[in-house]
């Protein structure tokens, strides 16, 4: 049995699969195990209550929560625990996701969703790792490091673009 904390990543349809991987992944090279779910807040609502209302007894700490369209996943999990839920708006309309941004962002005051950029996956899961890193020190030196490493990435960045533009 996994003795990792657990990130729940709930999406409301398997057409949103593809663009999750990365957030699986980020989710994964923090050594978090994702609780990856297939629930519709419209097509099925029932397992919607169900699965937040479960989720923390089943040692979920975090909940992703990533929909397109009218999305209001987020928001009806959020509705059924307490635990902190991270929407991810997805782009899957002829509306840019501007509306599943807003489905997710705008929530009436008493029950926040936590709301990261359209198609924003890797977001989603950094911030869910640094959620976790107030209880897991291994979480939170992983992202000292993760953030240490894209520093020195930008500064290599940094000194090829200056060199190149003074050779213009
Ligand atoms: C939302 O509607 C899903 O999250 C998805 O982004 C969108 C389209 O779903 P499908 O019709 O492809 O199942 O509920």
């Amino acid at each position: 049995m996994s003795t990792k904390p657990k990130v729940a990543l709930v999406m409301g349809s398997d057409s949103d699969y593809e663009k999750l991987i990365p957030c699986i992944k980020m989710l994964k090279k923090f050594e978090i195990e994702p609780v990856v779910r297939v629930i519709s807040a419209h097509r099925t609502p029932d397992e919607a209550e169900r699965f937040a209302k479960n989720a923390k007894a089943e040692g979920i700490e975090v909940i992703l929560a990533a929909a397109g369209k009218a999305a209001h996943l987020g928001g009806v999990l959020a509705a059924f625990t307490t635990l902190p839920v991270i929407g991810i708006p997805i782009k899957s309309s002829t509306m840019d996701g501007l509306d599943s941004l807003l489905s997710m962002v705008q929530m009436p005051k008493g029950i926040p969703v936590a709301t990261v950029a359209i198609d924003g996956a890797d977001n989603a899961a950094i911030l869910a790792a640094q959620i976790l890193a107030l209880k897991y020190e291994n979480i939170a030196s992983m992202l000292d490091e993760f953030k240490k490493q894209m520093a020195d990435e930008v500064m290599t960045k940094n000194e090829r673009i200056m060199l190149e533009a003074q050779a213009l």
